[in-house]
């Protein structure tokens, strides 16, 4: 595998972590306030993240590549208020994205159509979570001031469930 793309897919795996442990300060930041909806949509989140990684990590070995794992970032931001968190993920979606964007053009360069193959999926995906952000964020603007409708909404994420993504089912 071309040296640039190994590095960057690399150190993906690394950042897919940072998301998950972020999601999850983001989730523990709703617990404590007593949103165990919104706690659970991040959770989930998390989950889905450490699953990404994963899946970096299984195409570096399905190609014959080692990994090098590093350390993972503190997440470091108090938040103030409930848009706080989902400001701050859409925020991270889209530098995600920019992540993406840049393996998949690495790959591009060297022609490795295996790979670019490989990052359609995450390429979807992001597009995915960019849209549910900026839509959890429209609704907080909407209705997050009116505590029924803050209810509502808490009650809406409380039922997000964990579904394996399909790279990892088809494992
Ligand atoms: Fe890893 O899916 Fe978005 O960040």
């Amino acid at each position: 595998m071309d040296k640039k793309v190994y590095e960057l897919i690399n150190d993906q795996i690394n950042a897919e972590l940072y998301s998950a442990y972020l999601y999850m300060s983001f989730a523990d930041y709703y617990e404590e306030e007593g949103l165990q909806g919104y706690a659970n949509y991040y959770m989930i989140q998390a989950a889905e993240e450490r699953d990404h990684a994963l899946i970096f990590r299984n195409y570096l070995h399905d190609n014959g590549e080692k990994i090098k794992l590093g350390a993972i970032g503190q997440p470091d931001k108090e938040f103030t208020d409930f848009m706080g968190p989902l400001e701050a993920a859409g925020e991270h979606e889209r530098y995600i994205t920019a992540r993406i964007n840049a393996i998949y053009a690495a790959a591009a360069e060297v022609k490795d159509y295996r790979c670019m193959k490989f990052l359609d999926w995450f390429i979807d995906e992001q597009m995915e979570e960019e849209t549910h952000a900026d839509d959890m964020i429209t609704k907080m603007r909407l209705f997050g001031s009116d505590a029924k409708a803050l209810y509502d909404l808490d009650r809406e994420y409380a039922s997000r469930v964990y579904v394996t993504p399909s790279p990892l089912a088809n494992a």
